[in-house]
């Protein structure tokens, strides 16, 4: 993915941005239909070709694990020698046409297509995925993103087994010949392939009406499990919701009659923008209050969301080349956590939001697989969809937004669909409509910096320094940039950083400083907002009468890591008076880590300050209550990974010795306020899913969290457990119940009782058995492994079971014989499913984090799967980590 391949002989080919070279052809029209059979399916294709170079003898059509049948050239069936099939294409000479047709006939086994990539069974359905590359696993085509086709789908299966045949676009026409259907489809909006989907099976629908805001009639479909319809209408009151959203802050309106939706419970992601026919991951349809968390609840939504903005952010405006990913991700991510915003709450998005990219982008970025978000190359298209392309991608269109404003970036997204409505485009012609939409404001100098944004990998350091001089009554402030080597070791530039800031005074109090001794084109005094550049930068604050904090990356303007010379008094006060809610969140983060550094540096018992203590009381207890998500946050330890990020080590037993030690202090200190808040916040009310209420359900489990390490409240959280009357109790509850050895067995036993029919609940039980905090989780997961219920062949139960395990840092990295244990599941997982096994397989990019003997130990683990022959996806990803080990014992 990176610029840091590491190519050994018979390994997978480099994949160069710079070798871009438009498509020689257009395909106007493609024609297909599909005869489904029990046992396989006839792709029948008729492509109406344009050759746009006339230079050009043959058409290399893209085909993978096709079987074909016939070939025609202009209604003239081929014989074998004229034309030329390899493992990956079907090369066909064009002599002197311009326009032409090619007809194919191909067989395809779909119950047999275990990695999820073009047509596959699951359940009795069959679905498509085809992002990025599963078209060409379905037909042969020219599989790439730039070339846009007007699509006719014909479907023909048995009516019984198939009562709906599904593809893009509108319904035209259905027939019915004895019991076998066709049903044919016609999308008018010309897409990339892999935006086609198909859907044959029988399932409950579940409808809703709506419109547009220029009065166009829209139905919106659901296709879910039978007898699940009803617990498909919160994502269809999500997607109406999506709808008005974005023809409320973009003027985006829908652009077909239907928009469907459809469950599967076998899905490598989460869900897929197809054109009016999204295919999604149950588990973020599927929503009762019984099984789903509010937190489900929001992710469905957010996610439905996703898919729906994508109609304009990458179905109506495509992409070139698979290297631009983030152009449609990254800015799809930024406009699905405005919609959550707008929603919802300001703290909810923003904190998690950073939380989250702390936790796995930072991580990422930081790790032997950091990649910029415009990658320069690659092995395995597939590997691009990481949380560096899709969540920094965002923070980098976010940083847009605050240099231009809201309206200033609305004229610029603006300017974006009505020059490239209909194309396939780069990243550079969106900076281009932001930025010529915007003209005067940043230099050209500065727009040049800011796109290193782009081309750069890693994550910047600020390291900040304020002297303040009561005689001058001036305050410095110094910034350093500290800018991370690619993982090659080349150094690289500095960045263009727009970094908000407040002032706070020793009472708290809000002070407006006097900006005019910088340069003026360095600050934006309006908006309170810092422009750094260089390595180095200064900035003066005149006529500060008396000592202010300078509470720094004002909602996270910028996605680096602040170090900044500020007392633990200073960060108290943030915490309590920074007038946005995250920079009061990143304060008392930054204190926990204190707390935790000062610790496990000179090996003593962990203490919390009292000023800390009673702070966090005194939040609890304000009147009226504060911000209830804020609260649920300040309670929240920092995760391990950004633990061992910001403190540059880690130490399984230690670490988790130290964060219990510490949660079991706070449990202790706060009993009685905690005890409290819960109480007041827990009832047994019928579960209605609220910004309110959620938040309020958000921080009394945390109360219980703690309230569940003091022995005399052990009680509780079985209580809640038996009593819950929705998920948002139960499953909190019983993830606190497996470090109890009182309760733990009952609760595992019950939870699975209960749960067992259903999978997307059951998902739940592996990973909370394999993310517990317990000394059985090691044991547990191994067995689990094998239990009747785990199914290799299901990316949701793997990921259940193995991901959360991977990411359980103080007990996977634990025991180093896990190492040899899972790769050896790595082999297995990915001779079924490549995309699986290289998720799973990014788990050992934290070993590089970890102490020598780990490190030894994972790169032994790794070289017997890099000898094995393994796929590019899985390769791409071990490699460069097992490259990065290689240095580092
Ligand atoms: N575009 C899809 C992701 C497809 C993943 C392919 N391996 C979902 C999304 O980001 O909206
Ligand atoms: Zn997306």
């Amino acid at each position: 993915m990176s610029q840091e391949i590491y190519q050994q002989p018979g390994q997978p080919e480099i994949l160069i941005r710079a070798n871009y070279q438009p498509s020689p052809f257009s395909i106007t029209h493609t024609e297909l239909t599909f005869k489904i059979f029990d046992t396989h399916t006839v792709v029948y294709s008729k492509l109406s070709i344009q050759k746009d170079d006339q230079s050009v003898t043959h058409i290399n059509l893209d085909g993978e694990n096709l079987e074909l049948l016939e070939v025609h050239y202009q209604n003239r069936k081929l014989l074998p020698t004229e034309y030329l099939v390899t493992s990956h294409q079907l090369i066909i000479p064009t002599p002197d046409d311009l326009e032409f047709t090619i007809q194919t006939q191909v067989k395809i086994e779909p119950h047999k297509n275990t990695a999820l990539e073009g047509l596959y069974l699951s359940q009795n359905n069959l679905v498509t995925q085809c992002e990025p590359q599963g078209f060409r696993k379905i037909t042969y085509f020219l599989d790439r993103p730039d070339v846009m086709s007007r699509y006719t789908t014909h479907i023909i299966a048995d009516k019984n087994k198939y009562p709906f045949l599904l593809s893009n676009g509108d319904l035209v026409n259905t027939s019915l010949n004895g019991e076998i259907q066709t049903c044919t489809w016609v999308d008018p909006h010309p897409k990339p392939c892999y935006l086609f989907a198909l859907v044959a099976g029988d399932f409950d629908l579940a409808t809703r009406q709506t419109q547009t805001r220029s009065n166009k009639p829209v139905t919106l479909k659901a296709y879910v499990p039978k007898n699940k319809g009803y617990q498909a209408e919160f994502a269809l009151k999500s997607l109406e919701s999506a709808l008005k959203w974005d023809e409320l802050r973009y003027d985006r309106e829908y652009d077909l009659n239907t928009y469907m939706i459809v469950s599967t419970d076998d899905f490598n992601a989460g869900a897929m923008e197809n054109k009016g026919l999204n295919i999604f991951n149950s588990r973020l349809i599927l929503a009762d209050p019984q099984m789903a968390t509010d937190s489900d609840y929001l992710n469905i939504e957010s996610v439905i969301a996703h898919e729906y903005f994508h109609n304009w952010t990458g179905n109506r405006v495509t992409l070139r080349d698979w290297f631009n990913l983030t152009l449609k991700e990254g800015l799809t991510v930024f406009r699905d956590q405005q919609f959550t915003m707008d929603k919802h709450s300001y703290s909810l998005t923003r904190i998690d939001t950073v939380s989250a990219l702390r936790l796995s982008q930072f991580a990422e970025d930081a790790g032997p697989n950091a990649h910029p978000i415009y990658p320069k190359t690659a092995l395995a298209v597939d590997n691009f969809f990481t949380s560096t392309i899709y969540e920094k991608g965002s923070e980098v269109i976010g940083m847009l937004h605050t240099l231009f404003g809201a309206d200033g970036f609305k004229k610029g997204m603006d300017l974006y669909f009505k020059r490239h409505d209909g194309q396939a485009v780069t990243i550079e012609k969106f900076a281009k409509a932001i930025f010529d939409a915007n003209s005067g404001f940043i230099s050209e100098e500065q727009k040049n910096q800011f796109s290193l944004w782009y081309s750069q990998s890693g994550t910047p350091t600020i390291k900040a320094t304020t002297q303040y001089d009561q005689k001058t009554q001036q305050l410095l402030l110094n910034l350093e940039q500290i800018i991370p080597q690619t993982p090659k070791g080349d150094n690289q530039d500095p960045f263009l950083i727009p970094l908000a800031y407040s002032f706070i005074d020793a009472t708290g109090n809000l002070v407006t400083p006097d900006t005019s001794s910088n340069p003026p084109t360095s600050i934006d005094q309006k908006n309170q907002l810092l422009l750094v550049t260089q390595k180095n930068q200064t900035y003066f604050f005149d006529k500060l009468p008396n000592p202010v904090h300078i509470s720094l990356n004002q909602g996270f303007s910028a996605p680096i890591r602040l170090e900044q010379n500020t007392t633990q008094k200073e960060k108290i006060l943030q915490a309590q008076f920074a007038p946005d809610l995250f920079n009061r969140w990143d304060a008392i983060e930054s204190l926990y880590v204190d707390f935790i550094r000062e610790a496990t540096q000179s090996n003593h018992p962990i203490e919390l300050s009292e000023n800390f203590i009673q702070m966090i009381d005194l939040f609890l207890n304000q009147r009226p209550p504060l911000d209830t998500y804020f609260l649920g946050y300040a309670l929240k330890w920092p995760s391990y990974s950004h633990l061992a990020q910001t403190l540059g080590y880690f130490d399984a037993p230690l670490f988790l010795n130290t964060l219990t030690q510490g949660q079991a202090i706070l449990a202790q200190k706060l009993m009685s306020t905690l005890y409290n808040t819960y109480t007041i916040f827990h009832n047994n009310n019928d579960y209605i899913f609220s910004t309110e209420l959620a938040g309020q359900r958000f921080l009394k489990n945390k109360c219980l969290g703690y309230l569940s390490l003091l022995p005399d409240y052990s009680k509780m959280a079985w209580n809640q457990f038996i009593n819950a009357n929705h998920m948002t109790d139960e499953e909190p509850a019983f993830q606190f119940l497996l470090k109890d050895q009182t309760y733990r067995d009952q609760a595992i036993e019950k939870f699975y009782k209960k749960w067992a029919h259903s999978p997307v609940t059951l998902n739940k039980w592996f990973s909370s058995i394999s993310s517990a905090p317990s000394p059985h989780t090691n044991t547990d997961v191994k067995k689990l492994w094998t239990h009747p219920d785990f199914i290799k062949t299901n990316p949701n139960r793997v990921y259940s079971l193995l991901r959360s395990w991977t990411s359980n840092l103080t007990h996977f990295h634990n025991d180093i014989s896990n190492y040899d244990w899972i790769s050896e599941r790595l082999i297995e997982l990915d001779a079924i499913n490549p995309q699986v096994a290289a998720r799973i397989g990014s788990g050992f990019d934290f070993c590089i984090f970890t102490p020598l003997e780990n490190k030894k130990a994972s790169y032994k683990a790794l070289s017997h799967v890099l000898s094995k022959k393994i796929s590019p996806n899985l390769y791409e990803g071990l490699s460069k980590t097992h490259q990065q080990l290689e240095k580092l014992i």
